[in-house]
């Protein structure tokens, strides 16, 4: 045996072992009880760097730790390989984004072998692969049928850097790209989408059973944003002030129905389709500059508070009835209403609502407090609890019993009912771009979009492209790729050109990876439901919305599809923090990234120390869950702490060899080494609690 800890001779040797033994390749049909431990499927950005090195040793530690107690574990890897920075790299450097994600894939698998982390590698999905893309083809399909896939004219975010179409997920709070930096423009176009908003009620109610972290259930509560609350018609008034009966009033949605009597004006969309209808001769210049001037702007840059782009409005000249005081009030526009959420029309309480006080302020409307401030209260909108005040029959009724009595009212009224709202928008999937999965469908001028027929996927991408410096996707310039049949009336067609968003594909491949290479269906209903859900899935916090909220989804229709017996895809959630270090461009605490340049390869470390060094220090560094500043200085104390446990064992292993001593077997150790064997057992006592 060696003198010395030498992990350039252990770690390779093992590594070699367990492939050739295939310690960590598992069959589906294997008896035993089932683990299914996953990373998320990276994207292959090229090698790992030691941020990274972290990530996949927390799946690698459970993996190890589920074999030694004797499950049959599935330990897949995969790669989610479609998306912009292979186009990208195209465009600027003319190599193909096949080329370049192949290459990419190649070195971050080298990287994963070398860090020591243990995968069957036999069911690698790439989400590029013609297989891979003819399945999520079908499933698109299936949508299509079940009426969850459509095509609509919609206010997009356009990017004028990137030339595409963003999902508000990719636009920043103060309305710029993330990735470009440009600020996003607001256009009409058609686009597919998936109908995730179904969904919304299942989404949100199901978070409950869920063993995930706390603040990423929280994250996505609030993104499907559920509001309850009441609509009702605010009735339109005549130039006198009277109630006119021959047009319908204007639905509201509030929250608030308490705050009725301190409703001082109301507020349209200026996307709102009556604002013709309500606009007065006099203001009718005024509004249609206005509305001009707000088409051009995301819904995200103008909910955006503060800043270059404050709140604006235009008065329609119109007014309408206030209906708890009778009394008219008047309709205004404003950039803050969105057309896409509620009834795209607001009943206006500046006494409690900030933006409406900042609104009325600044175009001169009354301001009437309906919720008496606590004493010394020095805000401008009150929105706390408090008796209500200057609101007639509720008055000295807190917000809840208020609130009710209100909706009672109304309902008795006519005027409207309760309902619910949700933020959540539904899926805009189809992307202007050539490296990602394309859309099955065709354009026939007689029979309209078709869906191709399912023995002809996959659709794949044509390789004679040529790449735009203007981001355009070449797919629509492709004689070839255009050029399709009509399915139904065998007529000339016109493929779709727009492909998906990346997280379609990452919203079903955990099932793939059971039968990568079957190419009679998708997935395997009975061995899905074997090992899925997933039991341990492990990824970075920033997939907390949309990966996640996108693979549920897309879960729970496969499972209302009767394909699947569970409707939930990761049963537990682990969600790993990140390793930080000093940018040399900023100078502060970034998180290790090739775009902040502060990235440490794994390499230098393990060919000093080896692999099982890094791997020690990244669990050393800080809880798992928090991200950890990295330092060079702690990564010698982690080799020191492995030598002298290689010496212990070894010290024990050889003098209980040289006293005869079974070497396959522990009993019968020397009396001055049952210490030493009960301190092992002891710690692995303690590491299995830890788990
Ligand atoms: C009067 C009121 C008084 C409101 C008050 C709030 C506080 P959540 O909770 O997010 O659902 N609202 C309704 N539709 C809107 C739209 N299309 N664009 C912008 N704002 C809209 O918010 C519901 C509240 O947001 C609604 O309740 C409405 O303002 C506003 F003290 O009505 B509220
Ligand atoms: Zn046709």
């Amino acid at each position: 045996m060696a003198s010395t800890y030498r992990p350039g001779e252990i770690e390779p040797r093992w590594q070699q072992y367990w492939l050739d033994e295939r310690t960590y390749e598992v069959d589906n049909d294997e008896p035993g009880e089932t683990a299914y431990v996953l990373s998320m499927y990276p994207y292959p950005s090229g090698p790992a760097h030691i941020g990274h090195v972290r990530n996949y040793t927390f799946g690698d530690l459970l993996v190890r730790y589920h074999t030694m107690n004797g499950k049959k574990v599935l330990s897949p890897i995969g790669f989610d390989s479609f998306g912009l920075p292979a186009e990208n790299a195209a465009i600027k450097s003319g190599v193909h984004p096949r080329v370049f994600t192949e290459d990419r894939i190649a070195e971050l698998s080298a990287s994963l072998r070398r860090i020591g982390a243990v995968y069957d590698w036999r069911r690698q999905v790439c989400s590029h692969d013609p297989e891979f893309m003819r399945w999520t083809q079908w499933i698109f399909k299936r949508f299509h049928e079940a009426g969850l896939a459509y095509r609509a004219e919609a206010p997009v975010n356009w990017c004028p850097g990137c030339q595409t179409v963003l999902a508000n997920e990719q636009v920043l709070s103060d309305g710029t790209c993330e990735r470009s930096g440009d600020l996003v423009e607001r256009r009409e176009m058609e686009q597919w989408f998936y109908r995730i908003t179904d969904y919304a009620e299942q989404l949100l109610d199901d978070l409950d059973d869920l063993d995930w972290p706390e603040r990423v259930k929280r994250m996505q509560r609030n993104w499907i944003g559920r509001s309850k609350g009441v609509e009702f018609a605010l009735p339109i008034a005549d130039a006198d002030g009277t109630q006119r009966s021959d047009v319908a009033g204007v639905a509201v949605f509030t929250t608030r129905p308490d705050t009725g009597f301190g409703m001082t004006f109301a507020v349209m969309s200026p996307e709102h389709p009556r604002v013709d209808e309500l606009t007065a001769d006099t203001q009718r210049g005024a509004v249609e500059a206005f509305v001009a001037e707000v088409a051009e702007r995301s819904d995200i840059e103008r909910l955006a508070s503060g800043g270059a782009l404050d709140k604006r409005g235009v008065a329609t000249g119109s007014s309408v009835i206030n209906p708890f005081t009778g009394k008219p009030i008047p309709l205004f526009l404003a950039d803050y209403v969105l057309m896409t959420y509620g009834t795209g029309a607001i009943m206006a309480v500046p006494g409690q609502d900030q933006r409406d006080w900042d609104f009325a302020t600044a175009y001169g409307v009354d301001i009437v407090r309906t919720v008496q401030p606590p004493e010394g209260f020095e805000g401008e909108a009150y929105s706390g609890d408090g008796p209500a005040i200057n609101s007639d029959w509720l008055d000295g009724l807190g917000i809840d019993d208020a609130t009710a009595k209100a909706i009672d009212w109304i309902e008795s009224e006519g005027l409207g009912s309760s309902t619910v709202n949700y933020r959540l928008r539904d899926w805009l999937l189809s992307r202007q771009r050539y490296w990602g999965c394309p859309i099955p469908m065709v354009y026939c001028d007689a029979c309209g979009v078709q869906p191709v027929p399912d023995d002809e996927l996959p659709i794949e991408l044509p390789d004679d492209v040529e790449f735009m410096p203007t981001g355009q996707s070449p797919l629509q310039f492709h004689e070839g790729f255009l050029a399709a049949t009509c399915p139904n009336c065998g007529g000339d067609a016109r493929r779709e050109t727009d492909t998906m968003d990346t997280f379609v594909d990452s919203s079903w491949y955990f099932l793939r990876y059971l039968t990568p290479n079957d190419d009679t269906k998708p997935f395997d209903s009975q061995l899905c439901d074997r090992w899925l859900p997933v039991d341990q899935y492990i990824g970075g916090v920033e997939h907390a919305i949309m990966h996640l909220l996108y693979a549920r989804f897309v879960t729970k229709v496969i499972y209302d599809e009767g394909l699947i017996g569970f409707d939930e895809p990761f049963a537990n959630l682990f969600t790993q923090g990140m390793i930080c270090k000093k940018s040399e461009r900023t100078g502060r605490l970034e998180v290790m990234s090739k775009s902040s340049g502060n990235v440490v390869p794994p390499e230098a470390i393990i060919e000093e120390y080896g692999t099982d060094t890094q791997r020690l220090y990244t669990l050393f560094i800080g809880p798992p869950e928090r991200d950890a500043e990295w330092t060079d200085r702690a990564v010698p104390g982690c080799y020191r702490f492995l030598q002298r446990v290689w010496r212990q064992f070894r010290r024990v292993i050889e003098e209980h060899r040289d006293s005869g001593g079974d070497p396959g077997r522990t009993d019968g150790l020397r009396p001055e080494f049952e210490a030493f064997r009960r301190r092992v057992h002891e710690t692995v006592k303690k590491i299995t609690a830890d788990f």
